[in-house]
């Protein structure tokens, strides 16, 4: 008797053809280790490790696989998106924090590796103090979600999945 092979789950989204998940990369940086525990009216009442979660739960949910990784470091996060190209990793979800604000060298490192990846930010920064309204990575994104809190994340998530998974 010929054995028939199961087919693929039809059209998922985040998965690559052969089925392996399709990986993406979560960077928060400068501060952001503190969400939940201070500023909550700026910044919400969610820690970091639940934010992490929930944008991890709806990466799984595509059928990608989200690594989530935190730094204070601007010469870390340079370093982290460098080993991202090595590793595989088909885009990535920022929030650079302040660093969003002046760091070229963050910018140079996500134009090197050539990723797409989306840029978040949990507060409306264009509400808020004028250097907050300039970032070295916008204009190299494939989409930038402000101002709708934690669920930014969760948004990013759906919009780069789709946007890796159109091709
Ligand atoms: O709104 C955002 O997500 C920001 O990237 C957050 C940065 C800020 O410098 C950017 O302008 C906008 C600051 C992150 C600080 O995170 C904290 C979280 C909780 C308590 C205190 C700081």
């Amino acid at each position: 008797m010929t054995a028939t092979p199961t087919p693929a789950a039809p059209g998922r989204a985040g998965l690559a053809q052969d089925d392996i998940a399709m990986k993406l990369l979560l960077i928060n940086g400068p501060n952001l280790n503190l969400l939940g525990l201070r500023e909550p009216a700026t910044y919400g009442h969610a820690t970091l490790a639940e934010v992490e979660r929930a944008a991890a739960a709806e990466a799984a949910r595509m059928g990608a696989e989200l690594a989530p990784w935190q730094s204070n470091h601007e010469g870390a996060i340079v370093e982290r998106i460098h080993a991202a190209h090595t590793e595989g990793v088909a885009g990535i979800v920022i929030n650079a924090g302040a660093y969003t604000h002046t760091s070229i060298a963050i910018r140079d490192a996500l134009a090197a590796t050539a990723l797409p990846f989306v840029e978040v930010h949990i507060s409306n920064v264009h509400a808020r103090e004028p250097f907050r309204h300039r970032s070295y990575l916008s204009a190299m994104a494939a989409g930038i979600v402000v101002g709708f809190g934690v669920d930014g994340y969760r948004l990013a998530v759906q919009g780069l999945v789709r946007r890796l998974s159109a091709g």
